[in-house]
């Protein structure tokens, strides 16, 4: 229920004190004193005039939502169902009914800032006499009434943020600006450094299903249902939100100045309201630097560039994205990349109050909290919509006109209170809200694997410590190579995984359903596989994802070949880009594999965002089978990776001449050497080109300086301990099933359930 009255709130923070009482308080009751003094929480820092001025039309008083809330728990639970219940003043059922039509007349929207009486003592009462009659209405549990309790709580919580929203409009009208709340940790404000340029996450698209799936599965509001399939075109998503520094740059070049950028109603809008940046910012005067500060809730600060835009329109989030050369996510597609990812972030509960810069590493970031993204998808039902019967079915079907969707919630919603199927929507030139902007674009024609490669190799070689990613190691020869190391004898990892995996397979085999899908990533030859395939016969589909098509290809060929009554469904696919599963392994359990340690292949942050990206695609539900190599002697870990035959040189150096011809290179071999690295203080083997002299190679038309000594970084093996590695998969949301080590040379075996 967004722009209306009420859009989307914060979680409840406090814990309810109980009062002592003849008998213990119902779960319920304290979970409704819970969100209820939350609410007054975020009212400690206001004077009574505060809570009466009403800044616009769409805008309300912080008294009034005391009261409105209130009266929400007034009408819809306790007139009904408490006996002998006594409304505290029947006249409030005029003053503080938002939008119920179903109920009556009311006080007009606008003249809300008008009800000097009933005083705030009066509405605090009010709050305590309803809290009373709520103590006794739930004092054994809510019962039948669950439904309406839910709803009321997070209306209540929508409201929390409401009264955030609406404070700080008041206050950026003010001459004095006053501070709802003192600046945190940094005063005056340090600008952090503005982030790295946006990266894409790509996704397959495909048939998929978004919605909430029902009450079975908790709480959520009626307009986020049924849930129900939605095709998607493939789609990439911005790895974070736009910052004040981009949109700066918008503004330097013209944004707010250009119509061919803008849709007619925005421009007609922006025309009308004289914009020429967001809704809160403020130019500084020439002779105090010029620069710009933004209105927040800790008062007038100078605006940190890193940090995500707040407070735009629809409007203007489109004029940005078509600068951008982009456009806005539909919902179905940030509702698809969000789902199985936790539902964590800047919620109200960090106490910022304000968006927060992106955390660093790769991946979605800032999906959830910070600020709610504007989507293009206009607020309208879903197929097979129906409001709820009686006056609550007002609450969100009523508004499915001329509204757009927004996603995520913010720094002042709750985090409880978000979902990643929750629908927020505001009219399209509303910008008080806490509201920012994710670009989406439509992946490039002809976008692939080798149009990666020469970006990341040119940007790779262009750092301080030139790096190339690791992924790119496996050409067909590339592939060729790695199994030639398999069959080391200093390469412990595959062997003492093998035999790991004989001697646990028929236990993973009782966890497998019959006709489960088997999607495995980095399969390579598939020769793990085969273990898990021979032990649990019911697997009815295999969906191997490799980003080398050579191994691959023949992989799936002797798969199909060897279990002919197996499907057998190859992607060609970096596992990093978010993918969908291929249909034939669609809407069957699924069991997930990955072997080998590749995920040591990661930095941490890099496994996290992949493991949560993992579970998304997998499912719930799934159960996920992660191979990873164990901390050991240095001296073992230095010589598998620098084997006596030099299979592994020839493998590290194949990407040198991977880049020769593909991407046009001139790298002299035999000036560059191998050389393997353990480095113990981040637990991991590293694998390093060193060029041998000073020189010069050309990649893609770049030229590219080496000093004698210096290195390009092309791989880190990360080892793990069991504890450490289920702790990195809870914080994807993963939970540690059962985990296996091999003998020495340890090699674990985990299994996560989503
Ligand atoms: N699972 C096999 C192979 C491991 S080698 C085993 O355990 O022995 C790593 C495999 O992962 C290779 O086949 C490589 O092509 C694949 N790979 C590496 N990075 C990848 C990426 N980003 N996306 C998809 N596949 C990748
Ligand atoms: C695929 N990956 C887990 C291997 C590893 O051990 O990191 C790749 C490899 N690099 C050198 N040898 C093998």
């Amino acid at each position: 229920m967004g722009q209306s009255d009420e859009p989307q709130a914060l979680r409840s923070a406090a814990t309810a004190a109980p009062k002592a009482a003849a008998k213990p308080a119902s779960s319920a009751v304290h979970r409704y004193r819970a969100v209820r003094q939350a609410t007054e929480a975020l009212t400690r820092s206001l004077t009574p005039e505060d809570q009466l001025a009403q800044s616009m039309p769409d805008a309300s008083p912080t008294k009034w939502h005391l009261a409105h809330t209130t009266w929400f728990w007034e009408t819809f639970l306790l007139v009904p169902n408490l006996a002998g219940y006594k409304p505290f003043d029947p006249r409030f059922h005029y003053l503080f009914n938002s939008y119920y039509e179903a109920l009556g007349p009311r006080q007009p929207r606008p003249e809300r800032g008008l009800l000097t009486r009933p005083s705030l003592d009066d509405v605090i009462a009010y709050r305590a006499h309803v809290d009373a009659a709520m103590g006794r209405l739930l004092a054994d549990g809510a019962g039948a009434l669950a439904g309406l309790l839910n709803l009321g709580l997070a209306h209540e919580e929508q409201h929390q943020e409401l009264i955030l929203m609406d404070i700080l409009h008041l206050f950026a009208q003010s001459p004095l600006q006053p501070a709802y709340a003192p600046p945190r940790g940094r005063e005056p404000a340090q600008p952090s450094h503005p982030p790295e340029p946006p990266r894409f996450v790509g996704f397959a698209g495909g048939l998929v299903e978004i919605g909430h799936a029902g009450p079975d599965h908790g709480f959520a509001f009626d307009n986020e249902g049924p849930r129900h399939k939605v095709w998607l075109e493939p789609f990439e998503l911005a790895d974070r939100l736009v910052t004040n520094a981009e949109w700066l740059a918008f503004m330097a070049d013209g944004g707010y100045r250009r119509p061919e950028l803008w849709l007619a109603e925005g421009w007609a809008r922006a025309q009308a309201e004289a914009w020429e940046a967001p809704l809160y910012w403020q130019r500084a005067q020439q002779k105090d630097g010029g620069g710009w500060s933004a209105m927040t809730l800790h008062g007038l600060r100078p605006l940190d560039p890193a940090q995500p835009v707040s407070h735009v329109s629809f409007y203007e989030a489109e004029a940005y994205a078509a600068w951008a050369g982009a456009r806005l996510p539909t919902e179905a597609e940030w509702e698809h990349a969000a789902q199985g990812m936790p539902v964590a972030g800047n919620f109200l509960g960090s106490g910022r109050l304000e968006p927060a810069a992106p955390p660093p590493g790769s991946g979605l970031r800032q999906m959830f909290g910070d600020l709610w993204a504007w989507t293009r998808s206009a607020y309208a039902p879903y197929p097979g919509f129906r409001p709820a019967g009686g006056a609550v079915g007002e609450y969100n079907g009523k508004f499915m006109a001329g509204q757009f969707v927004l996603r995520g919630g913010a720094c002042v919603t709750p985090g409880g209170h978000l979902r990643a199927s929750y629908r927020n929507f505001f009219y399209p030139h509303q910008r008080w809200m806490f509201c920012g902007v994710r670009l989406a674009r439509d992946p490039a024609a002809g976008a692939d694997v080798a149009a990666d490669f020469e970006a990341d190799v040119l940007a790779g070689l262009s750092r301080p410590q030139k790096a190339v990613p690791p992924k790119y190691f496996y050409d067909a020869e590339g592939s060729r190579l790695f199994e030639a190391i398999t069959a080391l004898a200093e390469y412990y990892p595959t062997r003492t995984e093998v035999a790991l995996l004989r001697c646990i397979a028929p236990e993973i085999a009782c966890l497998i359903s019959p006709g489960a899908a088997l999607v495995e990533f980095g399969s390579g030859a598939s020769v793990k596989t085969r273990i898990l395939l021979d032990a649990a016969p019911q697997i009815g589909v295999y969906a191997p994802i490799d980003i080398s098509p050579a191994a691959l290809d023949e992989a799936a060929a002797a798969i199909r070949r060897d279990y002919p009554k197996l499907a057998v469904a190859p992607l060609v696919e970096d596992f990093t880009r978010a993918i969908t599963l291929p249909p034939a392994a669609q809407g069957r359990p699924v069991t997930g594999f990955f072997p080998g340690s590749t995920i040591g292949n990661f930095d941490p942050e890099e496994a996290q965002a992949f493991l949560a990206g993992a579970r998304r695609l997998l499912g719930a539900g799934a159960r996920f089978l992660v191979g990873i190599d164990v901390v050991k002697a240095q001296k073992t870990l230095v010589e598998a990776y620098d084997d006596a035959l030099g299979v592994t040189a020839a493998f590290n150096k194949n990407l040198l001449a991977r880049i020769n011809r593909e991407l046009g290179g001139d790298f002299d071999l035999d000036a560059f050497a191998h050389r393997a690295v353990w480095n113990a203080p981040a637990s991991r083997m590293e694998m390093h080109l060193v060029s041998l002299r000073d020189q010069q190679a050309r990649v893609a038309g770049r030229g590219f300086e080496f000093a004698e000594g210096e290195t390009i970084h092309t791989e880190n093996s990360y080892k793990f301990t069991v504890e450490g590695f289920a702790a990195l998969a809870e914080k994807a949301g993963w939970a540690l099933e059962a985990s296996w080590l091999s003998d020495e040379p340890a090699f674990a075996v985990v299994s996560l359930l989503a």
